[in-house]
């Protein structure tokens, strides 16, 4: 062999042995939500998966499984902690269940709008909530978002509490808001999300409730007349992974991972406002009736009870930290 071929063949073997070094040396990451790939969860997941291929270059990329399609949000929290699935970008909905101290920031009426919400979430009292997961075998990578929740139903345009009163309405498995809807007069039936569009074709429920995003995503205008803005409650996300899945990391992968997770919450909340802007008028030329003008006061009024028995299970004085928030 003379010394040109030695040099050909020395670089295919070493081509041979990158390609199979990087083929051999990607970690899939599998990653579930459960709105469509195209709605807001889509844009922060897939935000989130670009910079975590950028900053290891290459050695973890993403499997995603959107629309529920390894279960509703329950589901797969608790795959996440079995580690049959790596994370989860999932609303608070049934995070509670799983970690108690959570349900606070599922109170209605409690935060006044998107400014307050995330700033409270991204401030001192929303980070040492993300603190109580580990103990749970979760791992709280960020806050991110889902939005204010609006009512849709198929009876007829909701202003006051009045009109919510005897509906049957989907509500996600939550029982802080299953508490405060029934003060509105509202029949909660708690279902996991990939249900709710075959609950409401097929008329098992009267109406569910959830932000513009979520709506639009998943195409509700074609099973619902009324659509309400009631914006009853914020509703927080999270990326949740687990101490099994960030324990095999190394530091360095570790910081990649929280970082892209904030990179993840930025486009996740930029969608929620673009869909929040733009989507009502969509949801209208798609045929729904829109209520602008909801007697806010008066869900408010008819939540009291309900605040009562939040201030004996939270504490009055943890709650009203939460208004004050600036
Ligand atoms: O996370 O279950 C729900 O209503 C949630 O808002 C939805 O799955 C988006």
């Amino acid at each position: 062999m003379n010394f040109k071929q030695t040099i050909r063949l020395t670089s295919i073997a070493a081509a041979t042995w990158l390609a199979i070094g990087s083929a051999s040396a990607q970690t899939i990451v599998k990653i579930g939500y459960t709105s469509a790939a195209n709605g807001s969860y889509g844009m922060g997941v897939t935000a989130f998966c670009d910079e975590i291929e950028k900053g290891t270059q290459g050695r973890y990329k993403c499997q995603q499984f959107p629309a529920g399609s390894v279960g509703g949000e329950r589901e797969m929290i608790e795959a996440v902690q079995l580690g049959t699935l790596d994370i989860t970008d999932v609303s608070t909905g049934p995070v509670g269940n799983f970690v108690p101290e959570v349900k606070i920031v599922d109170i209605p009426f409690l935060f006044r709008d998107y400014d307050h919400a995330r700033a409270y979430l991204d401030g001192p009292g929303g980070q040492e909530l993300l603190k109580k997961f580990p103990a749970k075998g979760l791992i709280a990578l960020t806050w991110s978002e889902n939005g204010f929740r609006h009512m849709t139903n198929n009876k007829h345009p909701i202003v006051t509490p009045a009109d919510t009163a005897g509906l049957k309405m989907r509500t996600m498995e939550n029982k802080v808001h299953m508490d405060g809807y029934r003060t509105f007069g509202i029949r909660p039936t708690p279902m996991a999300f990939p249900e709710v569009f075959g609950a409401l074709q097929q008329g098992i429920v009267d109406g569910q409730e959830n932000p513009i995003p979520i709506i639009l995503s998943s195409k509700f205008s074609q099973v619902q007349k009324y659509l309400s803005l009631t914006a009853h409650v914020y509703s927080p996300a999270l990326f949740l992974t687990s101490p099994r899945f960030m324990n095999k990391l190394s530091e360095a992968d570790k910081k990649v991972f929280y970082d892209a997770a904030k990179v993840g919450n930025i486009a996740q909340r930029k969608k929620v406002s673009e869909d929040d802007a733009n989507g009502i008028a969509q949801l209208e030329a798609d045929g729904m009736i829109v209520v602008r003008k909801v007697d806010a006061a008066a869900f408010v009024k008819a939540l009291e009870p309900a605040n009562a028995a939040y201030a004996k299970e939270f504490g009055a004085e943890n709650i009203q930290k939460i208004r004050d928030f600036k």
